[in-house]
């Protein structure tokens, strides 16, 4: 196993996994610098593949050192790599006939790299993994997602269709929920490795670093968990080459460990990418054995990721947008009210239905000029003048929302059966005054893959970090929540706290115009 640093002060999130010094052993890796593509890191056994032994090829340029009719063409390839992505350079042979898929990327830190991945002899379905062979069903499935009822149904048929192209035993969609755990959404498996779907799992599972890195290179493979590391040599002292884009990466020990607590010895991810860039969830995939699937697979279901990435975004736009017309209907409703009544409070509760409707609320209070009308299933009077101060004192906020009132407000938990959610705007630049909305506690149990208290175990050696043993299913009953306050129900309440400013801003202004 490669020696990482054993410095017990790094936690997962500091280890530098984008330049572990070393490759998986299924194929080689060569790095060149400058104009002429000077050989600058191998991989230990490169050799092989080189006209040159080593050290004598390092500082050669690539023209004299790739040779043969297949290598030698990959040098134009190489010259011609566009500043982000990997290109496929085809395919090539080595002086011994063993063949190679060959991948070329620039590094974020200025080196041309050159993949060579073992070729393998395909098994199984992805025999046929040619997009000729396999065009037909790419289309049907990108009709299919485009058709699904439901995000789950949706994310089952990418899970399907994954699993059909590549043979894994088992394929998840795990989506990343706002504090990073995330959730096993849909599965489709052979039956051979247990099942997780539902189960939840700790955001320290994928530390961020991690996630980061599946940001910027959306696919990777661990073939085989046992695999002994390669080591990337270089032709000179220097910083370790960044393999941020590189497929052939060694993998953290940390998570190699994980796999195998988990009995999954071949892993493979795709990230799934929101519209802005950021990680939304992986395909995941495990293999009861190892398994290492041809790149043409591995980039169909790269493809399959981005449709079913640009599937989703289009449901929670489309969401999204019929909830604001609906809710903006009752702004409307609520907005004409506030105008022909003397107090806004007044507008605000003439029918109350339509005050809880704007955030689906089961209770209601406006808080403003001393006054406090209650609506609905609320704290006591006193309760929600406390819970006003409170937001008052932490400060220029136009929205407050929070589903966890108890883990903010000391005391709170005492009216969670009311107000374990709070959305609230403040309605005057000048006093406390607000709109609160309050929701009931929703008591609901959470499927932990594993116990999420213990992400490290007790460690038999203390100076690396160690994952969890144990996968096995874990309830936790999760107390003090409401249902989340959505995006589109805040942007409501931000709406209605705008058109109460302008409301009471022309109110002023006409005051003072009669005045004078
Ligand atoms: C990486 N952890 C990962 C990856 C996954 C998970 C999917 C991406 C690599 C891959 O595709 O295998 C986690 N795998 C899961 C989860 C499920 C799954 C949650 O199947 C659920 C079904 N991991 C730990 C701890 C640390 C840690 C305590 O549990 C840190 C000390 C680290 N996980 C860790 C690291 C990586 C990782 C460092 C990056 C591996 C790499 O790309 O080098």
């Amino acid at each position: 196993e490669a020696a990482q640093p054993a410095d017990p002060t790094i936690g997962c999130e500091r280890e530098p996994i984008h330049h572990p010094g070393s490759i998986q052993p299924h194929g080689h890796l060569l790095a060149f610098e400058g104009k002429a593509l000077r050989l600058s890191h191998a991989s230990a056994g490169a050799a092989a593949i080189l006209a040159a032994g080593l050290p004598t090829a390092f500082g050669q340029p690539a023209a004299r050192i790739l040779h043969g009719p297949t290598l030698g063409a990959l040098v134009d390839g190489l010259r011609g790599l566009p500043e982000l992505g990997q290109v496929q350079l085809g395919r090539c042979q080595d002086a011994a006939g063993q063949a190679y898929q060959a991948i070329g990327h620039r590094s974020p830190d200025g080196h041309v790299i050159l993949e060579l991945e073992t070729e393998v002899e395909a098994v199984g379905p992805q025999g046929e993994a040619t997009l000729e062979v396999l065009y037909p069903g790419i289309r049907d499935a990108f009709t299919r997602l485009g058709r699904a009822a439901t995000l789950e149904e949706l994310a089952g048929m990418a899970a399907a269709t994954v699993r059909r192209i590549t043979g894994f035993d088992r394929v998840l969609i795990y989506r990343f929920e706002e504090n990073w755990d995330g959730v096993v959404l849909a599965e489709d498996g052979s039956g051979r490795l247990p099942a997780y779907l539902g189960l939840r799992f700790p955001a320290s599972d994928i530390p961020a670093q991690a996630r980061r890195l599946y940001e910027a290179n959306p696919q990777r493979l661990i073939a085989d968990v046992d695999y002994t590391p390669v080591s990337i040599h270089p032709a000179r002292e220097g910083p370790p080459l960044d393999l941020t884009q590189a497929g052939l990466r060694s993998v953290s020990p940390v998570h190699r460990e994980y796999m195998r607590n988990m009995g999954t010895p071949a892993s493979m991810s795709v990230s799934v990418l929101r519209g802005d860039g950021r990680l939304w969830g992986l395909i995941s995939c495990h293999h009861a054995e190892p398994r290492q699937p041809t790149v043409a697979a591995r980039n169909i279901c790269d493809l399959i990721g981005q449709i079913f990435a640009v599937r989703v975004a289009a449901r929670e736009e489309t969401a999204h947008a019929e909830a604001r017309a609906r809710l903006r209907e009752l702004e409307g409703r609520l907005l004409a009210r506030m105008a022909t009544a003397t107090h806004i409070a007044e507008g605000l509760l003439a029918d109350p239905d339509d005050l809880l409707g704007l955030a689906s609320a089961s209770g209601a209070a406006v808080l403003a000029d001393q006054g406090c009308t209650l609506v609905g299933r609320t704290p006591t009077e006193a309760e929600v003048r406390r819970i006003g101060a409170w937001i008052a004192g932490r400060g220029q906020e136009e929205v407050f929302a929070t589903a966890a009132l108890g883990t903010m407000l000391p005391g709170a938990e005492a009216f969670a059966d009311t107000a374990s959610g709070v959305l609230a705007v403040s309605i005057s630049r000048l006093h406390p005054s607000f709109v609160l909305w309050f929701r009931p506690e929703v008591v609901s149990t959470v499927q932990w893959g594993g116990d999420p208290r213990k992400p490290q175990q007790p460690q038999p050696q203390p100076e690396r970090l160690h994952p969890r043993r144990s996968f096995a299913a874990w309830v936790e009953t999760v107390r003090g929540r409401s249902a989340a306050w959505t995006r589109s129900e805040i942007e409501a309440a931000r709406d209605l706290r705008g058109a109460i400013l302008g409301v009471v801003l022309r109110a002023a202004e006409e005051r003072a115009a009669l005045a004078g």
